[in-house]
């Protein structure tokens, strides 16, 4: 076919490094940007077969999300904004690694697992952050989709919820938006203003947020919104990206991982501050009390607050609709317990990875799901939309309804269903506070975070562990739950567990416990028995301290 010939052509070159085999892992592809030219292109042809194939625009995202600034990744975009569907990750791990030469059999073999219709036309959404790399691995993309004859739409500089929204507002045919850049902030920040509205004393020190924007695209995007927000939000900026390295010692998973604030961040005490990711498709907030100690509200958190706001305005609203939280093994014991117990909120645990989370999520009317790490959003079933559309459209509701049903109304409109969203998360965290009176602190006083400890630990080959119950016992190798359940018993209010992580080469260690020094004593003690029983590597893990 003449079209494959250019591919042929294009395709030398983006020159495959021989021997270099990569896989399509939780976040997509990810390594050192050196090694990405090929996987891009590639990845340029495959969005543009998943195109034909659903008669929709697909996205590629060129982003590394929290990793070094040296590194990148692509993923891709399905019609509804949501991650690529899992069969064809398979097709995606394989054209990655198909040598130069067997290319256009790896293309033939999808086209006819997939009885894919060449004729049909094809169109690919393309966004990048602000890596160095990002520009080049772009235009790699943008080679692959047009050697295959379909139609570009670059929109250069976006965050990764942005390109999401984009694809969704085209496949929906404007039906969730219109799909600009400034389409987006006209969504957002109208139904943030309408929501605010509802807050009307609020004084200048309410309304002040300091943002650590990672030195990456969201940094960059919050400037541009900044103007749509009328002042109902002032956003002090810092690490905006004129100065300091992308991710480097700031960033939504320094904070989270390190627990203690960005650098390069004045925070006066009791001051409201939250950190983005490199893709602002993470948040966490955080504050210092009086006495200079840090808290840190994370995707918990977060995901607390917002279900007992929704679940408020439903009961308000007589909407009897199901609303439930989903979360992962890292979600902290105490907000788990609290949703359930206090709150009497449904709760599901899934596999680490956000389309596990999503695809739980949307089991329910309303499902709010987080990691504990800040990614997550909320989606609201197409029924449970339809109804508090006809709500908010029924003249005979009383007051106290109408006003809840509006706040869901524009919730909704608020948030990005397609995907965890730092800047949608963070004027759905601010809207609420307002609309409820809440601090910082008040809503860090919901429940008590018990201490907890992340490890990781070097093995030789992390496939030995296979676990079960969403990641919460391991099942291989022999011996090695028994020997976590028995340490657990000595500790207080204690949990662990482990699991090979999908995007680093180690294997993660949680613990949890009634006291710091227990978790990190608990963490310790279970980093020994995986590095003794799954074949670790390197010095023997030694004790925190
Ligand atoms: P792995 O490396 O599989 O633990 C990490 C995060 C996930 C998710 C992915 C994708 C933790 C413990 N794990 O996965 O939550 O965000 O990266 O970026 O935070
Ligand atoms: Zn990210």
């Amino acid at each position: 076919m003449a079209q494959f010939e250019e591919v042929s052509q294009k395709s030398k070159l983006h020159p495959k490094p021989e021997g270099l085999t990569l896989q399509y892992g939780t976040a997509g592809f990810r390594t050192q940007a050196k090694h990405l030219d090929h996987i891009m292109f590639r990845m340029g042809l495959l969005a543009t077969l998943r195109s034909k194939k659903t008669k929709s625009t697909i996205g590629v995202m060129v982003t590394a999300s929290h990793n070094p600034e040296e590194d990148n990744g692509v993923k891709l975009i399905d019609p509804m904004g949501e991650m690529v569907a899992a069969s064809w990750e398979e097709h995606a791990t394989r054209l990655a690694n198909a040598e130069q030469d067997s290319i256009l059999t790896e293309l033939a073999k999808i086209i006819e697992k997939e009885t894919i219709d060449m004729k049909e036309p094809a169109s690919v959404y393309i966004g990048k952050d602000t890596r160095p790399s990002s520009g080049s691995l772009s235009q790699a993309v943008v080679d692959g989709v047009s050697s295959l004859g379909g139609k570009i739409h670059d929109y250069g500089l976006v965050t990764t919820p942005q390109l999401h929204y984009m694809v969704c507002c085209r496949n929906t045919n404007g039906c969730y938006g219109s799909a600009t850049v400034e389409g987006y902030y006209q969504k957002l920040s109208h139904a943030f203003l309408q929501l605010t509205q509802n807050a009307p004393n609020r004084t200048d020190d309410q309304k002040r947020l300091v943002v650590d924007g990672a030195n990456g695209i969201g940094a960059l995007k919050m400037r541009e919104m900044e103007a749509f927000l009328r002042s109902e939000l002032q956003v002090v900026l810092s690490n905006d990206g004129s100065r300091g390295k992308l991710n480097h010692l700031c960033g939504a998973d320094h904070v989270k991982v390190q627990q203690k604030p960005p650098e390069d961040l004045t925070m006066a005490a009791g001051e409201r501050c939250c950190s983005f990711d490199g893709d602002a498709d993470r948040i966490v907030y955080y504050y210092t009390d009086s006495d200079g100690r840090f808290h840190l509200l994370d995707g918990d958190k977060i995901a607390t607050l917002i279900s007992t706001y929704l679940k408020e305005l439903l009961t308000q609203a007589g909407l009897d609709l199901q609303i439930a939280v989903v979360q992962t093994a890292y979600a902290n014991g105490s907000s788990t317990r609290y949703l359930e117990d206090v709150m009497m909120v449904t709760v599901c645990c899934t596999k680490t990875g956000v389309k596990h989370l999503h695809h739980a999520a949307q089991q329910y009317d309303i499902g709010v799901y987080f990691e504990a790490n800040g990614h997550g959003t909320v989606l609201f079933s197409k029924a449970a939309q339809k109804q508090i559309l006809e709500l908010v459209k029924d003249p005979n509701t009383n007051d106290e309804k109408k006003r809840a049903v509006n706040l869901l109304e524009n919730s909704v409109n608020l948030i990005n269903q397609t995907v965890g969203d730092a800047i949608s998360d963070m004027l759905v965290i601010e809207a609420v506070l307002a609309i409820r009176g809440m601090s910082v602190q008040d809503w860090d006083a919901i429940y008590t975070d018990l201490p907890n400890r992340q490890l990781k630990v070097k093995v030789s080959d992390r496939r030995v562990i296979d676990t079960t119950d969403a990641e919460r016992r391991a099942v291989t190798p022999e011996g090695l739950q028994e020997a976590i359940d028995s340490l657990v018993k000595k500790y207080k209010q204690a949990r662990a567990f482990v699991r090979p992580s999908g995007t680093e080469d180690v294997v993660r260690v949680y613990a949890e416990a009634d006291t710091q020094k227990g978790a990190d004593s608990l963490a310790h003690e279970v980093s020994l028995v995986v590095y003794r029983l799954a074949g670790g590597v390197g010095d023997e893990p030694k004790p925190l301290q």
